[in-house]
């Protein structure tokens, strides 16, 4: 029989504690970016909500128009979309905001802020209306313009090694908040009755190899011959095909288990399809911070310049090993 102690176990240290503890050991740290940390959490839990309630409130299913990418936009792309910049306009640590969803940077108006926040509100949208995983990522940068004046394009265009923090939310059979400040990964599961993020991952490791691959094999003859390689490599091993079609699914379940996402270039998509500021980054600073890897076939992700806003890159994500192996196999191309 459990103990009383046992039953009543502690439930352990919030998102905001553990923040507010991260912030002592960041030299120079005035409590901005805890506030902004702060911001995106209360996004989420306002998303949550909203994902939870879309069957019923008709949010499910697409809004009629398409995003800048020429993609069917849907209602909870929208809403997600609208929760986090009112949250960062609101918060006041923000000065630029860019978003999947937008054509355009949006200067937030709080030029004394010392941020910049690049973020795909809901990405995985085509599995909103079947009730399949879908997440949320960002990516933190300090601006490069002076405190005070408005924000400038090169706010917005860092690569990846500026990120000071990034992190996602996965809402699935229950939602998580992962992040880092380039001090380990963390993960926080959401308690819905209590309303907060409680530390559940701490100190979150990448197995150095692993026995999954996600890719969506649909575009198998489009893809690079390396790439085609090293699929038909990973079918000889007899690894398993994991593909749930949403990146923050897979990149998560890849991180906790071991594995390698992989989305090529295709004849279609020759740069890709995932976006270098909103998608790939984040999960870059991630993925290296656990002890992984990715790369866009010959660069670090980490330190490709971006020079559009929704430039797209190919992506080869995972345990170390594993993307060592893919590019391997791409020096074939
Ligand atoms: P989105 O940002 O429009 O949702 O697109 C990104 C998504 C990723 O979550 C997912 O891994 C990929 O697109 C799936 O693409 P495909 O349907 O081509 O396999
Ligand atoms: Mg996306």
């Amino acid at each position: 029989m459990q103990s009383v102690s046992q039953l009543s176990a502690p439930v352990g240290t919030t998102l905001s504690r553990f923040i507010a503890q991260q912030q002592h050991t960041h030299k120079g740290a005035q409590g901005e970016l805890s506030q902004l940390l702060a911001d995106i959490s209360l996004a989420a839990k306002i998303i949550n909500r909203d994902i939870n309630r879309a069957g019923l409130l008709n949010l499910d299913g697409s809004i009629g128009s398409s995003n800048v990418q020429g993609e069917d936009q849907q209602k909870l792309d929208v809403i997600a979309n609208t929760r986090f910049e009112r949250a960062l306009r609101n918060g006041g640590e923000v000065c630029c905001i860019i978003s999947e969803e937008l054509e355009e940077m949006i200067d937030t108006g709080n030029h004394k802020a010392r941020y910049v926040v690049s973020m795909d509100p809901l990405d995985g949208s085509s599995n909103i209306g079947v009730n399949v995983s879908i997440g949320t990522i960002f990516s933190i940068f300090q601006r490069l313009s002076p405190q005070g004046s408005a924000p400038t394009i090169e706010d917005a265009l860092q690569s990846g090694t500026a990120q000071i923090a990034s992190g996602y939310v996965l809402y699935g059979s229950s939602t998580i908040l992962v992040y880092t400040t380039g001090q380990g990964v963390n993960g926080f599961t959401y308690e819905p009755s209590l309303g907060e993020f409680f530390l559940s991952h701490p100190s979150i490791e990448i197995p150095e190899d692993g026995k999954i691959y996600s890719c969506n094999e649909g575009n198998f003859h489009d893809f690079p011959q390396g790439t085609q390689s090293y699929l038909e490599e990973c079918r000889k091993e007899k690894l398993s095909g994991r593909y749930i079609g949403s990146l923050v699914a897979d990149f998560h379940r890849n991180l906790l288990k071991g594995g390698i996402y992989l989305y090529p270039a295709t004849s279609k998509a020759p740069d890709g399809k995932l976006r270098l500021q909103y998608e790939c980054s984040a999960l870059a600073y991630i993925v290296e911070q656990a002890g992984g890897m990715a790369t866009d076939g010959s660069r670090r992700v980490m330190e490709i310049k971006p020079n559009a806003l929704h430039q797209r890159i190919p992506l080869y994500i995972g345990s170390p090993k594993m993307v060592e192996k893919a590019m391997d196999f791409m020096q074939q191309d």
